[in-house]
C-alpha cells in the first residue's frame, strides 16, 4: 500500500511482508549455507557434456581455488581485483566464489568485447587476474601475456605466459591445504567487512561512459535474500528445480537472479556456454528444466519458433523475462507455447543491486498479475515515482522517474564519486532513468527512459561511448548517437546522427565500418543520418529527445 509519511513522499513496498535478512555474512558462504543439506546434489551441469558437479564438489573446489589464489604466484589478498572474461562456465562460477573467499571483487566482462574495451575495463577497475578462454586471451593487453602486471588463467587451453585453469592453478594446491583458512574468516588476511566489494560488474547507468558497478557482500546477499527468501519467497525457487542458465554470468541478471538465487535453493544449474534456441530446447527435454530465465529476444525467438512443438517443453513451470521491456501482445504469444508455465517479468538495473521488482505469480503463494507489469516492488525495499522535474513523489498511475532505496543497492560507482552523487542521493534514493507508474494493484509499468542508454537484445549500448568514438574520426566534426525501436527480436539499435566536418566525402558505411572495427557487435552503429549540426542546450548537453523525435518522424514518414 502506498504511505503517506509525515513528509509528502509517497512510499510503495511489496504486499509480501518484510522478512528478517542475514546479509553480513561473506556472498559465498550465504549463497552455500545450505550445503549440508544440499552437498551431495547436482549443483552445475555442464550443457555440452552432461558433466554433473555436486554442491559439496563445487564447494570443494571454490575452497581449492581460493587457496590457489591466495599462493603465490597470483598471491591474491582482500581488496584485489579479478576479471572474469568468458562466457558460461563451471569456471566461471568456481572463480566468482573463490575471489569472494579472498575477499577479492570480480569484474565481469564479455569475451567478445574488442582489445581496446577489455584494456579499457582492465584498467579501470584495477583487475591483476584474468580468468579468459581462447577465444578472448589474444585481445588482452600485451602486458598481459609477457608476464606483466596482469597473470592470465586460461579455462579451456595451454599457451606460454598464461597459466592453466586445472592443470597449473588448481593442481598446485595441496589437499590438506583446500579446507583450511577460511573457516573463520572470508578473505586471506582474515579480515571481512560485508561492504567490501564482491562483484564489479560495468554500467553506463544514467549518463556517460561504463563505470564499475561496486557491488557488495551486503547487497547481493540482500537481494537474493528478497528474491528467494522467506516463507512465501518472492521467486518460489527450491532444490528440486533445474535451472536454465543460458544468459550470459557476465550480465548481472544471470549473475544474480540465476546463479546466486540457483545456489542459495540448493537448486540445479544447466550451464549453456551461450544461447542457442535449438540446444536450449534440447537441454529443456533432456534435463527436465523447471525454470527458464529469459530476455524478451528470447521469448520472441521461442514464440515465433515452429520447433517448440517438437520438443517437450511440460517440466517448465516458469518462464523469467527482465532487462528490456516485454509488450502484453509478445507475452500471450508465447503463453500459446507453453500454457503450462507462468510468464512473468523482473526488473532490473545493475546499480539497483540489480532486482527493483519482481513478477508476484512466481511467489510461492502467488498473486494475479498482470501481463505487460514488470513486477511489484521487492520486499524490505521503498520504491517511489518522482516528477522529473519537480522531484516531488507521485501517487499511482501517474508516470515518472522511478528510484528505489534500501540495502540491495550499489555501494557506489568505483572512483567516481561525482557519478555516484548524481544516480544515488543524499537521502539514499538511487534514481533510475526509466519512467514507469505503479498502478492500483502495486504493480510496476514501465512507459519510458530518461536515460541515454540503448538496450540491443538487452545489452546495454552507452551513446557517450560512441560518440567519443565517432568524433575522432577526422571527417567527423560532431556527432550523436540514439536508440531507434525496431522488432522485438532486437529491441533497439543504435543509430548516429553525424555532422560531417567541411568539404568531407564520408558515406554512412564509412562511418558504420569505423565504428565496426572498435566496438563488440551489439554497439555498433546500425543506422547512419548526416545532420548539418548537433542539437545541443546552451549547457553544450546533447538534446536526444529532438534527435528521437525526428527519428520517429522519419519512421512514420
Ligand atoms: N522492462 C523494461 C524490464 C526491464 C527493463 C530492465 O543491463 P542493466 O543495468 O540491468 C538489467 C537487469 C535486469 C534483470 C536483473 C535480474 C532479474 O531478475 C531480472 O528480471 C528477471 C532482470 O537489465 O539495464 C538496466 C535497464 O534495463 C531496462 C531498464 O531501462 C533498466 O534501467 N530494463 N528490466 N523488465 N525495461
Amino acid at each position: 500500500a502506498a504511505v503517506e509519511e509525515a513528509s509528502p513522499e509517497i512510499i510503495f513496498r511489496s504486499k509480501l511482508p518484510d522478512i528478517a535478512i542475514t546479509n553480513t555474512l561473506p556472498l559465498h558462504r550465504y549463497c552455500f549455507e545450505r550445503l549440508p543439506e544440499v552437498a551431495d546434489r547436482p549443483c552445475l551441469i555442464d550443457g555440452a557434456t552432461g558433466t554433473v558437479r555436486t554442491y559439496a564438489e563445487v564447494d570443494r573446489l571454490t575452497r581449492r581455488l581460493a587457496a590457489a589464489l591466495r599462493r603465490e604466484p597470483l598471491g591474491l589478498r582482500r581488496g584485489a581485483v579479478v576479471m572474469n572474461l568468458m562466457l558460461n562456465s563451471a569456471e566461471f562460477v568456481l572463480s566468482f566464489f573463490a575471489a569472494s573467499r579472498v575477499g577479492a571483487a570480480v569484474t565481469t566482462a564479455n569475451p567478445m568485447s574488442t582489445p581496446h574495451e577489455i584494456a579499457n575495463q582492465i584498467a579501470a577497475s584495477g583487475a591483476t587476474v584474468v580468468f579468459t578462454e581462447s577465444m578472448a586471451v589474444d585481445k588482452l593487453p600485451a602486458s598481459a601475456k609477457d608476464g606483466g602486471a596482469l597473470t592470465v588463467v586460461l579455462i579451456d587451453a595451454r599457451r606460454d605466459g598464461c597459466l592453466h585453469f586445472w592443470d597449473d592453478v588448481m593442481a598446485s594446491v595441496p589437499d590438506e591445504e583446500v579446507a583450511a583458512g577460511d573457516e573463520d574468516s572470508a578473505s586471506g588476511d582474515g579480515e571481512f567487512d560485508p561492504d567490501d566489494v564482491v562483484a564489479l560488474p560495468y554500467s553506463s547507468g544514467t549518463t556517460g561512459l561504463p563505470k564499475g558497478v561496486m557491488l557488495t557482500h551486503r547487497s547481493l546477499s540482500t537481494s537474493v535474500a528478497q528474491q528467494v527468501d522467506g516463507d512465501n519467497p518472492n521467486i518460489g525457487f527450491h532444490s528440486g528445480d533445474v535451472i536454465l542458465c543460458s544468459l550470459p554470468m557476465f550480465h548481472i541478471y544471470s549473475l544474480n537472479t540465476i546463479m546466486m538465487c540457483g545456489l542459495r535453493v540448493g537448486a540445479a544449474i544447466v550451464v549453456m556456454r551461450r544461447f542457442a534456441l535449438t540446444a536450449m530446447m534440447k537441454l529443456v527435454e533432456r534435463h527436465r528444466i523447471t525454470i527458464a530465465p529469459l530476455v524478451p529476444p528470447i521469448v520472441v525467438d521461442v514464440a515465433k519458433s515452429g520447433e517448440a512443438a517438437a520438443h517437450d517443453l511440460s517440466s517448465v513451470r516458469m518462464v523469467l523475462s527482465g532487462a528490456a521491456p516485454m509488450g502484453k501482445d509478445i507475452e500471450d504469444a508465447f503463453m500459446a507455447k507453453l500454457p503450462g508455465a507462468v510468464l512473468g517479468q523482473g526488473y532490473g538495473m545493475t546499480e539497483a543491486g540489480p532486482v527493483l521488482s519482481m513478477c508476484l505469480a512466481f511467489a510461492k503463494e502467488p498473486f494475479k498479475v498482470k501481463s505487460g507489469a514488470c513486477g511489484t516492488v521487492v520486499r524490505n525495499a521503498e520504491l517511489k515515482i518522482i516528477d522529473p522535474n519537480t522531484g516531488k513523489s507521485l501517487g499511482r498511475n501517474q508516470p515518472g522517474e522511478i528510484c528505489i532505496r534500501g540495502q540491495q543497492i550499489m555501494k557506489g560507482y568505483l572512483n567516481n564519486p561525482e557519478a555516484t552523487k548524481n544516480t544515488i542521493d543524499a537521502d539514499g534514493w538511487l534514481h533510475t532513468g526509466d519512467v514507469g507508474f505503479v498502478d492500483d494493484d502495486d504493480e510496476i509499468f514501465i512507459v519510458d527512459r530518461l536515460k541515454e542508454i540503448i538496450k540491443y537484445r538487452g545489452f546495454q549500448v552507452a551513446p557517450a561511448e560512441l560518440e567519443a568514438l565517432l568524433i575522432t574520426h577526422p571527417s567527423i566534426a560532431d556527432a550523436a548517437v540514439v536508440g531507434k525501436q525496431v522488432e522485438p527480436e532486437i529491441g533497439e539499435i543504435p543509430v548516429a546522427f553525424v555532422a560531417k566536418a567541411q568539404g568531407s566525402e564520408l558515406s554512412d558505411d564509412d562511418v558504420k565500418q569505423f565504428v565496426a572495427k572498435e566496438v563488440i557487435y551489439y554497439k555498433k552503429v546500425r543506422e547512419v543520418i548526416f545532420i548539418d549540426k548537433i542539437p545541443k542546450a546552451p549547457s553544450g548537453k546533447i538534446l536526444r529527445k529532438e534527435l528521437r523525435k525526428q527519428l520517429q518522424e522519419q519512421q512514420q514518414a
